[in-house]
């Protein structure tokens, strides 16, 4: 008796161990190819948007260096990659901005010959609108637009736009022209991706209208502002709010998704035109689609993740998963928006209406 169950004993723990090795191998299953070493890769990308060791893994397991450059706004992203002046590997702008660029040329296509880590990806995010059949591009990472307050500050809650238009207190706008100028349209009972002039010139007039509590616009750091305590409020993207809450244990802070409804939004790598070294771009964005590695950088940036396999492997934490903040239930879901492609005229039209409420706001 005695001697079956040990005998027993090491058979279940033998399987056990081979199935943790097998599961092991098969998550921690991304492996560079050769032929890479001593080679660079120039990222252009958001802040606070990678775990730990997301950039130091692709550098070990490849032999190469990776230059992480960040910018503050799809704004910046354009006007950078339209200059033409650094010549960046990898890019990772919002879906309207994929489409501009690719009308622009200045995306080149994907190989998916290297990418085939894109069977990974969730269908949903699949062949999108602003780039039919992932020719250019294929997502990173998702999220909303939120607000957040220090509730040890804010008297009573704020839940929506009108809130935060009317709080009397210090507050900061995310520096991103379409989605400050989507949610006025919203409030006004237009489209969010109207591309009527007086619609937008009204959106502007809006904002100016309820900007007198407006202290900063933050170039995607509104989650800093918020705890150093230089602001009551903030609009920021999703993750960078969540990751501070996260981060702080405590209950000072309240993310909200603002009750009218807000914009939702993927972003997307892709290799701009210029790229010097497209292959290295095109093996890191392999990398970013192996399920471990995705399931990584979601946990920690507290963003949506679009990799199907590492949400069905169970890599992504339940808490995340279960938080309506990262993973809005379906009746939220019903009231956002994604910001479409307007087209080169309302795109310009609203950089330019964008720049006046900033020069306004800074006099
Ligand atoms: C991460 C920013 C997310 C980008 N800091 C919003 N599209």
């Amino acid at each position: 008796m005695h001697k079956f169950f040990t005998l027993l004993g090491v058979i279940i723990l033998l399987a056990v161990s081979m199935t943790a090795t097998m599961a092991q191998d098969e998550i921690a299953g991304w492996v560079c190819p050769a032929g890479y070493e001593g080679q660079t890769l120039r990222i252009f990308s958001w802040s606070t948007y990678v775990a730990e060791d997301t950039i130091p893994n692709f550098e070990e397991s490849c032999g190469v260096k990776v230059e992480y450059y960040e910018f503050g706004s799809n704004d910046e992203l354009m006007a950078v990659i339209r200059s033409g002046i650094a010549r960046y590997d990898l890019a990772v702008p919002s879906e309207a901005n994929i489409a501009r660029l690719t009308g622009e040329g200045l995306l080149q296509p994907l190989d998916f010959s290297i990418i085939t880590n894109v069977k990974n990806v969730s269908e949903k995010f699949l062949n999108p609108p602003y780039d039919p059949g992932n020719v250019y591009s294929v997502p990173y990472q998702w999220g909303t637009a939120g607000i957040a307050y220090d509730a040890t500050i804010v008297d009573g809650e704020i839940g929506s736009w009108e809130d935060l238009f009317n709080y009397d207190g210090p507050v900061a706008w995310i520096d991103d022209s379409r989605t400050m100028l989507s949610v006025a349209l919203l409030l006004l009972g237009y489209d969010p991706n109207s591309k009527n002039p007086d619609e937008i010139q009204e959106a502007k007039d809006y904002l100016l209208a309820h900007s007198d509590n407006v202290d900063a616009i933050a170039s995607e750091n509104g989650q800093d502002m918020l705890l150093r305590g230089d602001m009551d409020v903030v609009v920021e993207w999703s993750g960078d709010l969540l990751q501070i809450i996260e981060d702080c244990e405590c209950d000072d802070f309240v993310y909200v998704i603002p009750e009218e409804g807000t914009n939702i939004w993927v972003d997307n790598m892709a290799v701009p035109a210029n790229a010097e070294n497209p292959r290295l771009a095109m093996e890191f964005i392999n990398y970013i689609l192996d399920p471990q590695v995705g399931a990584d950088l979601s946990n920690f940036t507290s963003y949506g993740s679009p990799n199907q396999a590492a949400i069905d492997a169970g890599l992504i934490d339940e808490s995340a998963l279960n938080n309506p903040g990262i993973y809005p239930p379906e009746e939220t879901l019903q009231k956002m928006y994604f910001l479409l492609d307007v087209g080169a005229e309302a795109d310009q039209y609203y950089t330019e209406v964008w720049n006046d409420i900033l020069a306004a706001l800074s006099e």
